[in-house]
C-alpha cells in the first residue's frame, strides 16, 4: 500500500478528487495525511470528515522560510510517504526540501506549462490572448513549475471568459488529470529519463 501525503493551502477540490479516485478505483494506496500551510485551509475539514490525519504547519508562525521548510519536512516525514502531492499548495519550497522528495513529489498547475509558471496563470493567459489554456501535472524540481511533465489537458478559451470562468473550466480538467497521474505513479507506470516522463505502456499524456 503506497502512502500519499497531500499538501494544500485552500479549498482542496483536487484533494477531494484524489481521495475519491483512490477509493473508487481501488488504488493500492491511501491518503495518510493532509498538511496545510494555513489553518484556514478549507480542505482540512474534508480530510477530517474522511478520517484522514489533518495537520497545519502555519507558515506565518515560522520565523523564516527555512524554519517553515524544516517544520514541513518533519511533518511530512512523520507519515513516511511514498508520494508527496501538492494540491493547490501556494508556498515555494526550497531546493533542499524538493531534493528530499525528488521523483516522489507531484504538482498540478493550472496552465499549459512551460507557459505561465508561478502565480495568476489564468489572468496572464487571458492578457496574452491565448485561445487554448489548460492544466499540467509535473514532478516538482527546484525550479518552480519546470519539472518534467506527466500529463496535460487543454481547454478552449472563450471570448467572454473572465479569470473565474476560465479557472473553473481548467479546474474540471485538473480533477481528471491529477488522479490519473497519481495512479500511474502509484502503479509504477512512469519512466523519467533526460528530463522527460513517459508512460511505460504509452497511455495518452496529452488530453484535448
Ligand atoms: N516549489 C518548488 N521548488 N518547485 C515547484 O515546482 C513548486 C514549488 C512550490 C509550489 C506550486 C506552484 C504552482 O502550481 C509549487 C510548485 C506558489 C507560488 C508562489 O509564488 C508559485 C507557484 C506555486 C506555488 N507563492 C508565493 C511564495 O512566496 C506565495 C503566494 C501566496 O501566498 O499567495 O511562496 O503554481
Ligand atoms: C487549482 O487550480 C490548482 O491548480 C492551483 O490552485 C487551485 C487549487 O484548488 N494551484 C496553484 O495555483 C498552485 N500555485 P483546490 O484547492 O480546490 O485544489
Amino acid at each position: 500500500m503506497k502512502r500519499l501525503v497531500v499538501l494544500i493551502s485552500g479549498r482542496g477540490s483536487n484533494l477531494r478528487a484524489l481521495v475519491q479516485a483512490c477509493a473508487a478505483e481501488c488504488w493500492p494506496a491511501a491518503v495518510v495525511a493532509v498538511i496545510a500551510d494555513r489553518p484556514q485551509a478549507e480542505g482540512l475539514a474534508f480530510a477530517r470528515e474522511q478520517g484522514i490525519a489533518a495537520e497545519v504547519v502555519d507558515a506565518r508562525a515560522c520565523a523564516s522560510r527555512a524554519a517553515f521548510d524544516a517544520a514541513l519536512a518533519d511533518a511530512v516525514d512523520a507519515h513516511a510517504p511514498d508520494l508527496v502531492l501538492l494540491a493547490g499548495f501556494m508556498r515555494i519550497l526550497a531546493d533542499d526540501f524538493v531534493r528530499r522528495y525528488e521523483g516522489r513529489m507531484l504538482n498540478v498547475h493550472p496552465s499549459l506549462l512551460p507557459a505561465f509558471p508561478g502565480l495568476h496563470p489564468h489572468r496572464r493567459a487571458l492578457e496574452a490572448g491565448c485561445k487554448i489554456a489548460g492544466a499540467t501535472v509535473h514532478f516538482v524540481t527546484p525550479t518552480l513549475d519546470h519539472g518534467p511533465i506527466v500529463i496535460q489537458a487543454a481547454v478552449p478559451v472563450r471570448a467572454d471568459d473572465t479569470e473565474a470562468t476560465l479557472a473553473a473550466r481548467v479546474l474540471e480538467r485538473e480533477h481528471v488529470i491529477y488522479p490519473r497521474a497519481v495512479r500511474w505513479a502509484v502503479e509504477g507506470r512512469l519512466r523519467w529519463r533526460d528530463g522527460v516522463v513517459d508512460h511505460v505502456d504509452g497511455a495518452e499524456q496529452g488530453l484535448l
